[in-house]
């Protein structure tokens, strides 16, 4: 009898995989794309596909720019709890060492002035890192890296939060323009 492996789960983040993964699908960008026929755009660290082969899993790959960087537009604005990046793992992990993970509802200097939730220590191959960003309000999250020239790979990136809560007309105080003005 053949023994049957478990499923890998779709998500980076076990614990929440049955929350929505907030950035999956959405529009990414980045300072370059890396001349391969793999095409390492964007979207490749929003598609889903969590595998950490280069040449088999299609990861973000931005040329050798100097503080590269790659961001997601969620569509609106959340309460970000936490921020999960997937380090490429045939080679060169170390070129993620340092990145810094941002949160906030502007793209300047893409995205590298907003909030800073916090930076990737661990760039073995592969890695898996989590960055809580504890509620931070925001619509774009960026991933970049300050103060060098560097290839920028990720192979997955996820978001988890929650819905920014708008006013809602069940909340206010009865009114109508008949109530303003009757005579009682
Ligand atoms: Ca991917």
């Amino acid at each position: 009898m053949t023994p049957v492996s478990a499923p890998t789960p779709p998500s980076l983040l076990r614990a929440v995989s049955l929350v929505p993964n907030l950035a999956r699908g959405r529009p990414a960008f980045q300072s370059s794309i890396y001349p391969s026929p793999k095409n390492p755009v964007a979207e490749r660290a929003v598609d889903g596909n969590c595998g950490g082969d280069f040449y088999t899993s299609l990861c973000v790959h931005t040329k050798y720019d100097y503080c590269p960087w790659w961001y997601v537009d969620l569509g609106d604005q959340y309460d970000i709890s936490a921020v999960v990046v997937k380090n490429r793992e045939d080679c060169c992990g170390d070129r993620l060492k340092g990145a810094q993970i941002h949160v906030g509802d502007s793209v300047d200097a893409n995205g590298q002035c907003s909030f800073l939730c916090g930076t990737i220590t661990d760039n073995s191959l592969g890695s898996i890192s989590t960055i809580h960003c504890n509620g931070r309000k925001g619509r774009y999250v960026s991933v970049s890296i300050p103060g060098r020239a560097e290839f920028l790979q990720i192979c997955e990136v996820e978001v988890y939060g929650v819905k920014c809560p708008t006013p809602s007309s069940d909340s206010l105080p009865p009114y109508s323009f008949a109530s303003a003005f009757s005579e009682t």
